[in-house]
């Protein structure tokens, strides 16, 4: 029977177990939002299946100078990104890891101070959000979007196949498409965000459009067996809002990835970061429902512990589970969930930013 610790063939990447590294900002890159010998590291430590992920899946890494939201998060549109990255695969695949990169655009939820010449953030509509982002003076409201035009959406679509392609040069097993947690692609999703009128807004076809042209560019581009996504169906992160019909809507895109033979479905169950079960707030979805339509591998996520995810695998419920904080700060992560040992904690103050060890890359391993 499979277990949390049993291997897995994810599309073409063969995985030595289940536990996979969840994709976590750390606000860590260097001049030119390029990886460094710290990142390198930090992915290193927390790359042996034997102790640590069975995969591990980056930071979300912007796809375009436009796709940037916050300081210091990592690009993968340059070639001196590139390079960088390549250190990070090279480290990771000598200990025998896998590792995939999370291609992203944060729409809205941006700044114009990160932006090219002072640009105002691009989305599926005008209409700002209600939150703030971190720039270099710390945090500030975001700045006022624009609503992408027909020509700018094609060329936001050759972004993505580009950094795909920029993935694989990189030595990355695959990449994993940021759809979730109110950025871009789910701008474009819910119809609590798009108010386009024209082919990519409205029905559900509609504001589905974009997703599922960028999925279709990357898997022509690297092939869906390196391919991942990423969903939040009811996730009220960076004030998406709630879709009027989120069941319909995200059938509807799992329906239309399927064909695209993509390796992995990753959903984030609940709000994200935040409690699984939105009940109490009206606010349901039927996740099992969602995971019969997708032939890949379903990997879930938000606050599963040892127990939850060893049933989750055990059952049949998911095929691979993304632990965020616990991945944090516990490199060997795999062994200590086999063990039972005790988990360590995560310094809080110490998430976001910073350029030494504390906090990052000084997590002991058991022993
Ligand atoms: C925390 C801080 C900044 C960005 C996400 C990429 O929520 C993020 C993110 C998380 O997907």
């Amino acid at each position: 029977m499979s277990n949390l610790f049993s291997p897995l063939q994810v599309g073409q990447i063969a995985l030595e177990n289940r536990v996979v590294m969840a994709p976590l900002t750390r606000n860590r890159a260097s001049a030119g939002r390029v990886p460094n010998d710290l990142m390198v590291e930090y992915y290193r430590q927390r790359a042996n299946p034997a102790t640590g992920m069975g995969l591990i899946v980056t930071e979300a890494s912007q796809i375009s100078p436009m796709g940037q939201g916050y300081l210091d998060t990592p690009g993968i549109y340059s070639p001196e990104q590139v390079t960088g990255w390549k250190k990070v695969t090279d480290a990771v695949h000598a200990e025998g890891g896998k590792i995939v990169i999370q291609l992203w655009h944060v729409g809205r939820i941006s700044h114009s101070s990160l932006l090219p010449e002072g640009a105002q953030p691009v989305s599926s509509t005008a209409k700002p959000a209600n939150t703030k982002t971190y720039i270099a003076e710390g945090f500030a409201p975001v700045s006022a979007p624009r609503a992408l035009t027909l020509p700018e959406i094609a060329t936001t679509i050759e972004d993505y196949r580009k950094a795909a392609r920029n993935a694989i040069e990189a030595g990355f097993d695959g990449v994993e498409i940021h759809a979730a947690n109110g950025y871009l692609l789910e701008q474009f999703l819910r119809d609590s965000c798009n108010d386009r009128t024209d082919e990519y807004g409205g029905p559900i076809e509609n504001r589905a459009k974009l997703l599922l042209q960028v999925a279709k560019a990357i898997t022509d581009e690297i092939g869906g067996g390196r391919t991942g996504i990423r969903l939040s169906p009811i996730t009220p992160a960076n004030d998406i809002g709630q879709d009027s019909n989120a069941q319909a809507l995200y059938e509807y895109v799992v329906k239309g990835l399927a064909p695209l033979g993509l390796a992995f479905v990753h959903v984030v169950e609940g709000a994200t970061g935040g409690p699984r079960d939105l009940s109490d707030q009206g606010i349901t979805f039927d996740f099992p429902a969602l995971k019969k339509l997708f032939p890949g591998a379903w990997m879930v996520n938000n606050g599963y512990d040892r127990a939850m995810a060893m049933d989750a695998i055990e059952t049949g419920k998911a095929d691979l589970v993304a632990f965020g904080k616990p991945a944090i700060a516990n490199p060997d992560l795999k062994l200590r969930l086999e063990k039972n040992a005790e988990l360590a904690v995560p310094d809080m103050k110490r998430l976001y930013g910073g350029s030494g060890p504390e906090g990052y890359t000084d997590y002991p391993s058991l022993g």
